[in-house]
C-alpha cells in the first residue's frame, strides 16, 4: 500500500533541503540560460483558509510549471501573500483580533496548506505585502508616481461604502455594490489622493491587441477603458457670457437638440441662481440627487426625472434656437464635460425623458432605405443608427457619417476622444494598509512652496525614511468620518518638514491594496534583495512573466492596475518593458455535486480533510482531470476514487516490475510516442484532462504485457506522470535507483516515425448496460468521449440528453456509462 503521508513528508522535507526548486538567478557564471516565470495569482489568506478552488489553481500552474522546467527550463514558480486590506481587516474585526496578530496565523494556516499540496515553489522567495521589507518599495513606488506627476490630489464625489466606512476605486464598486461586502455604494465629497492612469488609457488601449491574454479579459479591459470618439460643442446661455461644453458621439444630430442637460454637480448652477425662477426646487432636486449610487441614477429602465432651470435659456448653436435646460442625474458628473445635449428622436435615454417632461422631439436623421439599420421603437419615432440628414439646413441630405464633422466644424466644435475609464483613486480611510508615505507642511503650503509646483505643502517621504510603518494601534476600527483611524495616533501623524523642518502632519491615509498586487511580480525574483526594490540584471533576465495564471474577475482590477504600474515604472526609467505578463490564462471555477460553492449551503469543500485522505498526487491529478483547466468543473467526491485506483495500480506495478527488460516492443513504443505527444500538446493548452486520459491508455496497455516493458519505458512514464503525482513518481523512480530526483529529469521526447493513429472500440453504457460501440481513436479526452456518447444514434434512440444525465463515468480506452 502507498502510505501518502508518510512519503510525502519524507520527498517534501527532501526537495526543500535539497532547493530543487530554486531557480539560478544570479550566482556568479551560473545565470540562468533559459529562465521560465511561472506565476499564479497573487493569493490573499482569507481566514477560511485555502479554497479547493485555489488549489485547482494552484496545483494547475504547478504541472505547467512542471512541464516546462523538465522541457530543459529554469522554472521560477513563486509564492507569498496579499495580506494586507479590507478584506482582511474586517475579518480581524469580526472576530475581535488584531490584523497583525491574525496575519500571522493565517499566514501559518496558509503556508501549511500550500506546503502540502505538492507544488514546485521557491520558498526562499517568499513575501508578504504587510511586510515592511515589502511595503518599503510600495510606498517608494507612491513617491515615485508622485515626483513624476502621477499622483494627485482633488476633492470629489467619491464612492464611499457605508459598511466598510471608506472610499472605493470605480473598479471596486460592482453592480452599485461594495467589492468587499456587498453593501451599496453611495458618494461622498471627499479629497483624496488619485493615480492619474487615464493618462495611459490610450496606451493600455492600444496594447491590448498584442497580448497574448484570455480573451474574455482582453475583452473587458476593452469595455472598461471605453473610448468613444466624438466632438465638444459649446452652447451659449442666453443673456450670459457663459457657455455650456457637451460632449457628443452624434453631432450629427445636432439640429435635434431641443434641451440641455446638466449633471446635478455641474458647477454652473452657482454661476445662473440670480436668474433661476425655481431655485428652491432646483436644490432640493440637487440635494436629493447628488450622492446617490451611480449605478442606480444609470440602471436600465429606472424613470428618468430632472428638473428645469426656469428662467434659463441655452442657444442651440447650429440653428439658434433658444431650448430650455434641465438637471438630471441620468446625466453623470464624471464623464465627458458632465453636460449633454439632448436628442430625443435619436437617443433612448432623452427620448424617456422628453415624454415625460413634454419636450419638442424633432428628427433629423432619416434611416436609409433597404440599409441594414437598427430601427426601434419605430412607431413613437425613435431611430438610433445613422442615414440621411433632415430637418437639418444647409446639411440636408448628407450621410451622417460626413455629417458628423461636417457640423463640428460649421458651429466652432472640436473633435474629441473620450475614455470612460476614470483616474484610480488610491487612499483609503483604514488602517491595515501601506500608510501613504507623503508629508503636508502648512508653513510652506501658506508660501505656495512644496516638491510640485501645483501641490504646495506636499512633500514625499525620502527614500532613506522608507519605509513609513504602519504603527500598532489597538482601536484600529474605521471612524466613519472621513479619516483613516491613524488620523488619532499623534505619534505617528506629527513628523516634520523634509524642507523648512516646521512641525508638519503626516498622511493618515493607507493606500489600496491593488497598489500592493500591482508590482508584486517585480519583487519575486529579488525578494531577498534590502537595497533596491529590484536588481536590475535579474528583471532583466525574468521578466516580464511568460506565464500567468489566474482569476477573471481580476480583469478590471489587478490586471489593468499591473499594467499601468509596469508602463509608469518603464517611463520613469526603471523597467525595460511595459507589459507585465506575455501570457495570461484565466482559469475556469468549480461547483459541488453541481452547485455553487458557498459557506451557508455548507458545500465548501476543505481542502486539509481531503488531503489528507486521499494524498496529494490522488488530489492534484482529480482536480486536473476534472475539466480543460480553463473551464470550470464539477466537484464529487466519487470521481477522486477513479484517480485513486489509478495510482494505485502505478504503485503496484511500479513495485512488482523492478527488473524490466533493456528493450521495449516496437507496438508499445508506438503507443508511448503517441502519449508522450498527446501529452505534451495538452499541457500547453492546459488540457490536462486529456493528458491524464492518455496516460491511463497508457497504463492499461503496460499492465497488459508486462514483459514486454523496458526499464527504459516505465521510467518514461512515471516522467510524464511526474508533474501530475510528483510524490508518487519520485519514490517510485528512487525505489529503481535514481539518485537524481525525477523532477530535474528532461522530459521524454517522441519519434513522429512511431506515431501512427490508432482505434479502439469504445463501449457505451447506459447504467452499467451496453448500448452502442463505436470506433474511436486511442488518444482521445472525456470531453470527446462524451459528445461521441451523446450524439451515438442508439443512444439518441433511447431519448437520452445530456440533461437527464446525472453523470458519466469514462474509462480511459474501455467505457462510457452514462448515468441516468
Ligand atoms: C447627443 C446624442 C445624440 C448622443 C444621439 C447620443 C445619441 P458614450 O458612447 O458612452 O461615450 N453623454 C455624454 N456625456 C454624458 C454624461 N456625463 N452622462 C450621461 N450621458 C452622457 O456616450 C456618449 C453619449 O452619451 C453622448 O452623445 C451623450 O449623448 C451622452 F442621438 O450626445 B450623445
Ligand atoms: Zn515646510
Amino acid at each position: 500500500m502507498f502510505d501518502h503521508k508518510k512519503v510525502e513528508k519524507k520527498w517534501r522535507e527532501k526537495w526543500l533541503k535539497d532547493g530543487i526548486y530554486e531557480p539560478k538567478f544570479k550566482f556568479a557564471g551560473k545565470e540562468s540560460k533559459k529562465p521560465f516565470y511561472s506565476l499564479m495569482m497573487f493569493p490573499y489568506p482569507s481566514a477560511e483558509g485555502l479554497h479547493i478552488g485555489g488549489v485547482r489553481t494552484f496545483t494547475g500552474v504547478d504541472i505547467y510549471s512542471r512541464f516546462k522546467r523538465m522541457m530543459g527550463f529554469d522554472v521560477f514558480e513563486p509564492i507569498g501573500l496579499d495580506g494586507f486590506g479590507i478584506h482582511s481587516e474586517n475579518y480581524a474585526l469580526k472576530v475581535g483580533k488584531h490584523p497583525m496578530k491574525h496575519a500571522k496565523e493565517s499566514e501559518k494556516n496558509f503556508y501549511r496548506q500550500l506546503g502540502y499540496i505538492g507544488n514546485s515553489f521557491a520558498w526562499k522567495e517568499a513575501l508578504e505585502t504587510y511586510d515592511p521589507d515589502y511595503y518599503k518599495w510600495t510606498q517608494w513606488i507612491f513617491t515615485e508616481m508622485f515626483r513624476n506627476g502621477l499622483a494627485y490630489r482633488k476633492k470629489q464625489p467619491v464612492n464611499w461604502c457605508p459598511s466598510c466606512k471608506t472610499v472605493l476605486a470605480d473598479e471596486q464598486v460592482i453592480n452599485g455594490k461594495c467589492e468587499r461586502c456587498g453593501t451599496v455604494v453611495g458618494k461622498r465629497d471627499l479629497e483624496q489622493w488619485f493615480f492619474k492612469i487615464t493618462d495611459y488609457a490610450e496606451r493600455l488601449l492600444g496594447n491590448i491587441e498584442k497580448l497574448d491574454w484570455s480573451d474574455v479579459v482582453r475583452i473587458a479591459q476593452r469595455n472598461w477603458i471605453g473610448k468613444s470618439e466624438g466632438a465638444e460643442i459649446e452652447f451659449r446661455i442666453k443673456n450670459y457670457e457663459l457657455g455650456i461644453k457637451v460632449f457628443t458621439t452624434r453631432p450629427d444630430t445636432l439640429f435635434g437638440a431641443t434641451y440641455m442637460v446638466l449633471a446635478p454637480e455641474h458647477e454652473i448652477v452657482k454661476n445662473l441662481e440670480s436668474s433661476i425662477k425655481n431655485l428652491g426646487e432646483v436644490n432640493d432636486y440637487i440635494k436629493k440627487t447628488r450622492n446617490k449610487p451611480e449605478e442606480e441614477r444609470i440602471a436600465e429602465g429606472k424613470e428618468k426625472t430632472g428638473v428645469e432651470l426656469k428662467g434659463i435659456k441655452a442657444i442651440n448653436p447650429a440653428n439658434k434656437k433658444e431650448i430650455p435646460v434641465f438637471i438630471a442625474d441620468y446625466v453623470l458628473a464624471g464623464y465627458g464635460t458632465g453636460a449633454i445635449m439632448a436628442v430625443p428622436a435619436h437617443d433612448e435615454r432623452d427620448f424617456e425623458f422628453a415624454k415625460r417632461y413634454k419636450l419638442p422631439i424633432v428628427e433629423v436623421v432619416s434611416p436609409l432605405i433597404n440599409a441594414d439599420k437598427k430601427r426601434i421603437n419605430a412607431d413613437a419615432g425613435l431611430y438610433i443608427g445613422g442615414g440621411i440628414l433632415i430637418n437639418s439646413g444647409q446639411f440636408n441630405g448628407m450621410d451622417s457619417e460626413k455629417a458628423k464633422w461636417e457640423i463640428t466644424k460649421f458651429v466652432g466644435g472640436k473633435k474629441k476622444i473620450q475614455y470612460h475609464l476614470r483616474d484610480w483613486l488610491i487612499s483609503r480611510q483604514r488602517y491595515w494598509g501601506a500608510p501613504i508615505p507623503m508629508i503636508y507642511c502648512e508653513v510652506c503650503a501658506a508660501k505656495g512652496k512644496g516638491e510640485k509646483e501645483n501641490m504646495p505643502g506636499w512633500y514625499a517621504v525620502p527614500e532613506k525614511q522608507l519605509p513609513v510603518k504602519l504603527p500598532f494601534v489597538k482601536n484600529f476600527r474605521p471612524q466613519g468620518d472621513g479619516r483613516s483611524p491613524l488620523a488619532s495616533v499623534k505619534s505617528f501623524h506629527e513628523t516634520k518638514c523634509p524642507r523648512c523642518k516646521s512641525k508638519a502632519r503626516r498622511e493618515t491615509d493607507v493606500s489600496d491594496t491593488f497598489l500592493d498586487s500591482a508590482w508584486y511580480f517585480l519583487r519575486y525574483p529579488s525578494a531577498n534583495n534590502k537595497k533596491r526594490a529590484w536588481d536590475t540584471d535579474i528583471t532583466k533576465k525574468w521578466l516580464p512573466v511568460a506565464s500567468y495564471i489566474g482569476g477573471a474577475e481580476h480583469s478590471v482590477l489587478h490586471l489593468l492596475y499591473s499594467r499601468f504600474v509596469t508602463m509608469a515604472l518603464k517611463d520613469f526609467g526603471y523597467l525595460d518593458f511595459e507589459e507585465p505578463f506575455s501570457r495570461f490564462r484565466a482559469h475556469g471555477l468549480i461547483t459541488k455535486d453541481g452547485a455553487k460553492m458557498s459557506k451557508s449551503k455548507g458545500n465548501v469543500v476543505n481542502p486539509d480533510e481531503y488531503f489528507s485522505k486521499f494524498g496529494a498526487d490522488t488530489m492534484r491529478m482529480y482536480l486536473a482531470f476534472l475539466a480543460p483547466f480553463e473551464q470550470g468543473g464539477d466537484f464529487r467526491e466519487s470521481g477522486i476514487m477513479g484517480v485513486s485506483r489509478f495510482l494505485a495500480r502505478v504503485w503496484s506495478f511500479g513495485n512488482l516490475n523492478k527488473k524490466l527488460q533493456k528493450n521495449a516492443s516496437r507496438q508499445m513504443s508506438g503507443i508511448m510516442n503517441k502519449t508522450i505527444k498527446r501529452a505534451g500538446e495538452s499541457v500547453d493548452n492546459l488540457h490536462y484532462n486529456t493528458a491524464i486520459s492518455a496516460l491511463m491508455i497508457l497504463l492499461n496497455e503496460i499492465e497488459k504485457k508486462p514483459d514486454g516493458i523496458s526499464a527504459l519505458l516505465w521510467e518514461d512514464f512515471l516522467k510524464l506522470l511526474s508533474p501530475f503525482a510528483p510524490f508518487i513518481t519520485e519514490d517510485l523512480c528512487s525505489g529503481i535507483g535514481h539518485k537524481k530526483s525525477i523532477h530535474l529529469e528532461k522530459c521524454p521526447t517522441y519519434d513522429s516515425e512511431l506515431i501512427k493513429e490508432e482505434d479502439f472500440e469504445l463501449v457505451i453504457q447506459v447504467n452499467g448496460k451496453v448500448r452502442d460501440r463505436i470506433k474511436v481513436p486511442a488518444v482521445i479526452s472525456r470531453a470527446e468521449v462524451e459528445e461521441i456518447a451523446l450524439s451515438s444514434e442508439k443512444i439518441k434512440a433511447l431519448g437520452i440528453e445530456k440533461s437527464k444525465i446525472k453523470n458519466m463515468i469514462f474509462v480511459p480506452g474501455k467505457l462510457i456509462n452514462l448515468v441516468i
